[in-house]
């Protein structure tokens, strides 16, 4: 695929939703170094740059390219193979986490629960699934999620599978949140100090699940933790288009929009994050990113490719 298109379908969001995202920006540059003949490591930067400057804050993007970028060899097609590797090796991480998160996720899960999700989170969506394959009667109750509606893909995806689902608009929580037994969401990135960065209006939901005392627990793979954030970087929030929010009428009266796509939860509103290497507090999200990622966190050196950088 050209990568220029490839760019376009995760900033239109025709690739969405963070782990598919890093999947899907995996195989691309897979693909791009099969067809590169000369000056590997230029072309290579230059491909990884197009893509993580799509969406700048699921960090999944991040940590995906750079994973993939740190092959090594000499001539172009040692590094080529060492590129493929790592690139397959990548996707297999996505997929094999997914599917052990929800094996974990679906014991936190008991008969007869009622869940509340926010946006479309493939992660979250996998536990849930999980819990009913194993025969766990459960209801979801899944948020609209404006202004792209992400959570009409949720309640589909969940329906198709045979699960009983109603759908609320945002604002709704609070009104339901006393017929929930507990919210999972899934997350955009994780910082190193345990707050969550996903779909905006997610704080909102922990901030009542909070005060009506109903666990909020995150599936998060552990390529969605931010080792940039250890160096004391902020994860941007990116702000998508006044369109998407409001009709041309409105806008041309010159009435503004503030169209944030992603908000943050602090570590105090989270009870669980639930990763594919186990249930952890926020607080371990330090240690997932020493030890499982790999980064010493000591200088901006360790990565190869970084946003917005030329
Ligand atoms: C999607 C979103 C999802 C996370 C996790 O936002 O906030 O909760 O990306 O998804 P958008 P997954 O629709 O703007 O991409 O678990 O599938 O990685």
């Amino acid at each position: 695929m050209d990568l220029q298109i490839a760019a376009e379908k995760i900033r239109s969001m025709e690739v969405r939703g963070a782990s598919r995202i890093a999947k899907f920006a995996a195989e691309v540059l897979k693909e791009y170094a099969m067809k590169v003949e000369e000056n590997f490591d230029e072309e290579m930067l230059k491909a990884s740059k197009i893509l993580l400057n799509t969406r700048p804050t699921a960090v999944s993007l991040f940590n995906a390219i750079n994973y993939i970028m740190r092959y090594c060899g000499d001539s172009i097609e040692e590094k080529r193979s060492d590129l493929v590797r790592r690139a397959e090796e990548f996707i297999e991480w996505v997929q094999s986490a997914q599917k052990k998160i929800a094996e974990i996720g679906e014991k936190r899960i008991k008969d007869g629960y009622t869940i509340l999700t926010h946006c479309n989170s493939s992660t979250a969506v996998a536990i849930m699934k999980r819990a009913h394959e194993v025969g766990k009667r459960i209801e979801v109750l899944a948020t609209e999620s404006r202004p792209r509606w992400q959570g009409h893909i949720t309640a589909r995806q969940l329906r198709e599978a045979g699960i009983e689902v109603t759908l609320i608009v945002d604002s709704a929580v609070r009104s339901f949140i006393n017929d929930v037994d507990c919210v999972i969401v899934g997350a955009d990135t994780i910082t190193a100090n345990g707050a969550l960065i996903n779909k905006i209006g997610t704080s909102q939901v922990a901030l009542c699940a909070k005060e009506a005392r109903v666990p909020f627990m995150v599936a998060a793979e552990t390529y969605k933790f931010s080792p940039k954030t250890l160096l004391g970087d902020l994860v941007l929030i990116e702000e998508r288009s006044a369109e998407e929010v409001a009709p041309r009428e409105l806008l041309d009266l010159g009435i503004k929009v503030r169209n944030p796509a992603f908000d943050v939860t602090p570590r105090g509103y989270i009870d669980l994050i639930i990763t594919e290497i186990g249930a952890i507090p926020p607080e371990m999200a330090y240690i997932v990113i020493k030890e499982r990622l790999g980064y010493i966190g000591v200088s901006d050196e360790e990565f190869k490719v970084d946003l917005l950088s030329d």
